[in-house]
């Protein structure tokens, strides 16, 4: 089994769908962070950078309990361990880490720091033509919905800053529809409930 400690973010919403759309049971555990529940000792023990969202899997590899903290890396270590959402074969996989590093690294950086850092816009605008040109003609990122859509969607889903309309984005504006309609995507964004 599978714990999460999770409170209503983007990030840790991004393990939530992440854990939902693999399979794999979990339970939920809610870490306050207005209350400042990131920073008691024992979720300092789960994570040293005192941040949502992070997984205990009490069954991990051959058996050892393990803790992963980052969302990105709770993405990928659930596609390790379902076997799902990494790509249809090995050429496919190459697709998948290309986007999903492309988003983790370059897009949602940038698109997280857009409120309180206004000039960063350009770049902003830039690598979300990117993924608009790539979205024109692809379902998903790769061949098969994989870690690259859920590394994206919680950004999208839960997009705010008035600078930035995403209505410039008709190909990410149908790509989250159609990934908003997955029940394994809905059960995992009520977390944590
Ligand atoms: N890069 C991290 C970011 C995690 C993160 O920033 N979590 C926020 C909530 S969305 C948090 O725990 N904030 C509490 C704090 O910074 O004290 C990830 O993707 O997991």
């Amino acid at each position: 089994m599978i714990d999460l400690y999770m409170w209503s973010t983007t990030n840790s919403r991004r393990a939530s769908i992440g854990l939902e759309e693999a399979g794999l049971e979990y339970n939920v555990h809610p870490i306050n962070i207005n209350e400042k529940d990131q920073f008691t000792p024992e979720h300092t023990a789960r994570n040293p950078y005192q941040k949502v969202p992070v997984i205990v899997d009490h069954d991990g590899p051959g058996g050892v309990p393990v803790t992963v903290f980052e969302s990105g890396a709770i993405l990928l270590y659930a596609a390790e361990k379902s076997g799902k959402l990494y790509g249809k074969d090995a050429v496919d996989r190459v697709e998948v880490q290309k986007w999903f590093m492309l988003i983790m690294n370059a897009t949602l950086p940038i698109m997280g720091a857009l409120r309180a850092n206004p000039p960063l816009l350009p770049n902003a605008e830039r690598v979300l033509g990117v993924i608009d040109g790539h979205l024109a003609d692809h379902e998903f990122f790769a061949a098969e919905f994989s870690i690259a859509d859920l590394a994206f969607y919680p950004r999208v889903a839960n997009w705010s800053v008035d600078s930035l309309a995403l209505d410039k984005y008709p190909n990410i504006i149908r790509w989250t529809a159609l990934v908003g309609d997955r029940p394994a995507i809905q059960r995992g964004w009520a977390q944590p409930g």
